[in-house]
């Protein structure tokens, strides 16, 4: 296919879809094509030299009249002189407030016909979209950008329910770079982090965001190491840990908990880690299940938005109700009890991400919309 340049926006800090949108940037640009990352600061995933990757960051005025910065104002004109003066094909935008909306005023600022791209990644429809000086706002967005897609058929689901747009919405799936997140030797860790050698060790990584419910996490923890012997290791921080340090207190599980705090190379993480908790009360996709699942972790997750779609009930891991803390506990030692279906588990979740989510396929996906969106001129 042609090479393309194109502009990529998102948050580069914080979150799944950042993490998303700079993977995308980067197998993109293997690929042959220029990428130009436009955004308030650096993708904290760009952690390598690309000769066909650039950044271009947003500066925003900090003029004493205004009383908020106006950061949507500067990421559209940023937008448009990147558009101008690299000669952008296309925008591709993750997260739909505010970056679909000034896609769209970029281009009419720019003059050029670039094509912009938006993809849903969940709580721009499934929490903003219910916040109705926002609505209005994220329906323009998404009608008027040329292509619209969405990391789960639930949040396409979702976004037509809330939203109520007037445009197809294609499911593109989340992604994970297969030669990153895989198996390693990382038993060193146990010993490092005072696990002991027969413990099970079980996992949840997060923002520690109320909708995350890692409190849940914690009680079904407890219901897990009544039966074994077990070690819960909380990797992430984010407004809920303080209430989630008292539970842990209260349950008398600091021995068996350890705090990890915010984390990169994860795949050592899962390496070391028999199980994986994702018990959300929203989760448009649920990339972090993706990942343990690529490491050979099986994983427990609630019956929420997207994440059926990822794990599979029965074969790849446990699909619970939303807060049962007895079925979850009770599911996830069923699990690690036993051997043979765990290892079954594990082995099929790495064939599920391999046949599934793999970034190779993703990326073509994208490519083949970028592709046909440039052809129908
Ligand atoms: O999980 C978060 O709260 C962060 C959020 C984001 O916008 O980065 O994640 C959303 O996008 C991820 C990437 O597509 C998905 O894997 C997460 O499931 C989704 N989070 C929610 O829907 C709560």
């Amino acid at each position: 296919m042609k090479k393309l340049k194109i502009g990529i926006t998102c948050y580069p800090t914080v979150g799944g879809s950042g993490v998303v949108a700079t993977e995308l940037g980067k197998l993109l640009a293997e690929k042959g094509h220029e990428i130009h990352f436009i955004s308030s600061s650096m993708p904290f995933r760009l952690n390598k030299m690309y000769h066909n990757i650039f950044f271009h960051q947003v500066e925003v005025s900090q003029y004493s009249v205004f009383q908020y910065p106006p950061y949507d104002i500067a990421l559209s004109s940023k937008m448009a002189e990147v558009i101008n003066r690299e000669e952008l094909d296309l925008l591709h935008v993750h997260y739909a407030i505010p970056h679909a909306v000034c896609a769209i005023l970029a281009k009419q600022m720019s003059g050029r016909d670039v094509k912009i791209v938006t993809t849903l990644h969940g709580t721009d429809i499934t929490v903003l979209g219910y916040d109705s000086s926002l609505a209005d706002s994220i329906r323009f967005g998404i009608e008027k950008s040329d292509v619209v897609t969405a990391v789960s058929e639930s949040l396409v689901n979702q976004s037509y329910d809330v939203i109520g747009p007037k445009k197809d919405i294609k499911t593109v799936y989340n992604f994970i770079d297969e030669r990153v997140y895989r198996k390693v030797d990382s038993s060193h860790l146990k010993k490092e982090f005072a696990i002991h050698p027969d413990d099970k060790v079980i996992i949840h990584v997060s923002n520690f965001r109320p909708v995350k419910r890692v409190t849940d996490v914690v009680k079904a923890f407890k219901g897990i190491a009544e039966k074994m012997s077990a070690t819960l290791l909380l990797v992430g921080d984010g407004p809920e840990m303080s209430n989630v340090c008292k539970l842990v207190d209260e349950l008398g599980l600091k021995g068996q908990v350890r705090f990890l705090g915010k984390q990169e190379n994860l795949e050592e993480l899962y390496s070391i880690s028999d199980l994986m908790l994702l018990l959300s009360e929203k989760e448009s996709f649920g990339l972090v299940a993706l990942e343990a699942m690529a490491c050979g972790v099986p994983c427990v997750g609630t019956n929420v938005g997207g994440i059926p779609e990822v794990i599979v009930d029965g074969e790849t891991g446990v699909i619970c109700e939303l807060g049962n803390i007895d079925e979850i506990a009770e599911k996830s030692a069923a699990l690690l009890l036993d051997e043979q279906k765990h290892r079954q588990f594990a082995a099929n979740s790495v064939i599920r991400v391999r046949d599934h989510f793999r970034g190779e396929t993703i990326v073509s996906q994208y490519e083949k919309i970028y592709e046909e969106l440039i052809l129908s001129g």
